[in-house]
């Protein structure tokens, strides 16, 4: 393996250890000692990719998004929209869920204290974009009526799952999130979609799992075309 290339897989594998431990224990519990023994890697190294255990909660909260792979295209961009919201349900729920989104998503909820600096609006700030960017495409799609503002409809979105997500972690640990996400798409859809989009739009919960299958295969497909190294 290139030396390239093994720097990069020390570097991930201290992430989702780092991660891990920012799940389980949270951001002022967690400690350096923590992520050297789960992720089997030496001080020095740990140290040569990241300066502090705030430099690592940074870089974790900033993979919040991107660790998401691609949904498949759907002819409604709505129905993008709400793939990746239940995609990210699927990721948060325990046991199959991905380590840096679990960790990361807690790193953005904790309060935390003010000392701590870390800066929570980054994943946040990204989600938005990239809503915004999608629901703009939907309103020149006709999906969305005239008079929505697409600006505060992502900031809405982002707020609204936020919201049922914590809800939905306190009352079942998440096992109910992929419905709950359902009823926020199926009673604020209708407030903002055109007419004849709701109709076609698929509400079923079960699509998290099956939506991440073929979004790991993209991913794998994309990968194999851009070709080794
Ligand atoms: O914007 C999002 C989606 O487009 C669905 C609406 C998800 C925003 C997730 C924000 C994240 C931070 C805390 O979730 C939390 O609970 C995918």
């Amino acid at each position: 393996m290139a030396r390239q290339e093994r720097a990069i897989r020390t570097r991930q594998a201290i992430l989702v250890a780092a991660a891990e431990v920012f799940d389980e224990v949270g951001y002022e519990a967690a400690t350096i000692s923590d992520v050297l023994r789960r992720s089997g890697v030496t001080k020095g190294a740990l140290y040569f990719h990241f300066a502090s255990k705030q430099a690592l909660a940074q870089e974790v909260l900033a993979a919040q998004v991107s660790t998401l792979p691609r949904v498949p295209a759907q002819d409604l961009k709505l129905q993008e929209s709400l793939d990746e919201a239940l995609l990210l349900a699927h990721l948060l729920q325990s046991g199959t869920g991905d380590p840096i989104v679990q960790g990361s998503v807690r790193l953005t909820v904790d309060q935390g204290s003010a000392k701590d600096q870390l800066n929570r609006r980054v994943p946040m700030q990204d989600w938005t974009a990239h809503n915004q960017s999608l629901f703009e495409e939907a309103k020149r799609q006709g999906e969305i009526l005239a008079h929505v503002d697409v600006a505060a409809l992502a900031r809405l979105f982002v707020g609204a799952f936020t919201g049922v997500q914590v809800l939905s972690r306190i009352m079942t640990e998440r096992a109910d999130l992929p419905e709950r996400v359902t009823d926020l798409y199926r009673y604020l859809m209708p407030a903002v979609a055109a007419p004849g989009v709701l109709v076609r739009l698929d509400f079923s919960a079960e699509r998290g799992p099956k939506v991440y299958e073929a979004a790991l295969r993209l991913r794998e497909a994309e990968a194999e075309a851009a070709g080794p190294g």
